[in-house]
């Protein structure tokens, strides 16, 4: 019998042939000038062309986007060309790839912003946390709060990048709405301190996702944008009061964009899956009427449940893809798991990236 995991789904206008996503992985091997992927990505995402679909790595709409050093971005056409070797390398070997659109907002540094500008974030309020700049960890700088006119310039850059991404060959796009960076920054109190129509009330404070959502659909459609939320992660310093009342708002209003899917951090992204009394990702997830996506440390068995049960049509996979290319032909076999080096995760040659065993290698 087959394991509905291993099965096809259509994700919007997305094919995918199982239900097995590789999550976005932040790896730090761009070039640090141009912000262009290379040669090595094409290797590293081709290898991993059995995942069902490969959500790349977060990937800047624009230079004011950026908060670390050596991630990529799709904002110009050197950009376009670049991923679009990957994006060919993919499907010639049978995969689907979207594009993670992602601006940091206060999680950056002044000398990764253009012309030392301070960071752009809701409100001039530090996220207290580091950073890895060309000089190594720094504290992030204080940021300033977007003019309006700012607000309306980001809009239009993920709209921008949403067309890039097209012209790039992705199948699509994942809205990057997570882990504590500028639209999650908008949504949550903790850092969004404005008085204006994007602070406040739930309303006001999820105005720029729905704005960015607004255009980056208009253009390529919602059945190619994903996204990604995090409702309950303290991830990059981000907190906030009602966050199960506030997500409450949010996920009904998604429907009316026909997206492609819903990526949810369940938990503490990249950590505890235990949520505080009063908090429920089934409730939310209850609210979704597409496809969705979980995420956050699931083994085999939990994914085949959630997938089987049809709580999740979807499982993304992490830190376990970093380490098994073959991870999808691994987990269907129930075959062992490869360990991840952490000394290779941020940044480095190929070494811990492209020559991770895959089960036929070790047979040959
Ligand atoms: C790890 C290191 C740097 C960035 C995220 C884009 O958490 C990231 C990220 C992860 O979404």
């Amino acid at each position: 019998m087959t394991e509905a995991l291993f099965t096809p789904f259509t994700a919007g206008a997305i094919e995918m042939a199982n239900r097995v996503v590789m999550a976005p992985l932040t790896r730090n091997r761009a070039d640090d000038e141009t912000d262009a992927v290379g040669e090595m990505h094409v290797d590293y995402y081709a290898q991993r062309a059995g995942a069902g679909l490969i959500v790349s790595e977060a990937t800047q709409v624009s230079p004011r986007g950026k908060g670390y050093i050596q991630t990529p971005g799709i904002y110009n056409d050197r950009h376009v060309a670049a991923w679009r070797k990957v994006t060919d390398a993919v499907h010639a070997a049978g995969g689907k790839i979207v594009v993670q659109l992602w601006h940091v907002g206060r999680i950056s540094h002044v000398s990764l912003q253009p012309e030392g500008h301070r960071p752009v974030a809701p409100s001039a309020v530090a996220a207290g946390l580091q950073t890895f700049t060309r000089d190594g960890f720094e504290e992030v700088s204080e940021p300033e709060a977007l003019t309006l006119e700012g607000i309306v310039q980001t809009v239009e850059d993920f709209r921008r990048a949403a067309r890039l991404a097209m012209e790039a060959g992705f199948d699509g796009v994942e809205v990057h709405g997570a882990n504590g960076y500028l639209i999650d920054q908008f949504l949550k109190t903790g850092a969004n301190r404005r008085e204006d129509g994007y602070g406040g009330a739930i309303e006001n404070r999820a105005r720029l996702l729905f704005e960015v959502l607004d255009a980056v659909t208009s253009e390529i459609g919602g059945d190619r944008t994903g996204l990604r939320l995090s409702p309950f992660s303290p991830a990059n310093g981000i907190s906030t009061e009602t966050p199960q009342a506030d997500f409450e708002y949010v996920v009904p209003r998604l429907n009316r964009y026909g997206l492609a899917y819903l990526h949810m951090v369940e938990g503490a992204t990249g950590g505890s899956r235990e949520l505080e009394e009063g908090q429920s990702i089934a409730a939310l997830r209850g609210l979704f009427e597409g496809p969705y996506m979980g995420n956050n440390g699931y083994d085999r068995d939990m994914a085949l449940e959630a997938v089987a049960s049809g709580q999740a049509e979807m499982v993304a996979f992490g830190r376990p893809f970093i380490a098994n290319p073959d991870l999808v032909e691994r987990l269907r076999r129930d075959a062992p798991l490869n360990e991840g080096d952490k000394a290779t995760f941020y940044g480095g040659g190929a070494e811990g990236y492209t020559d991770y065993p895959t089960l036929g290698d070790k047979a040959a």
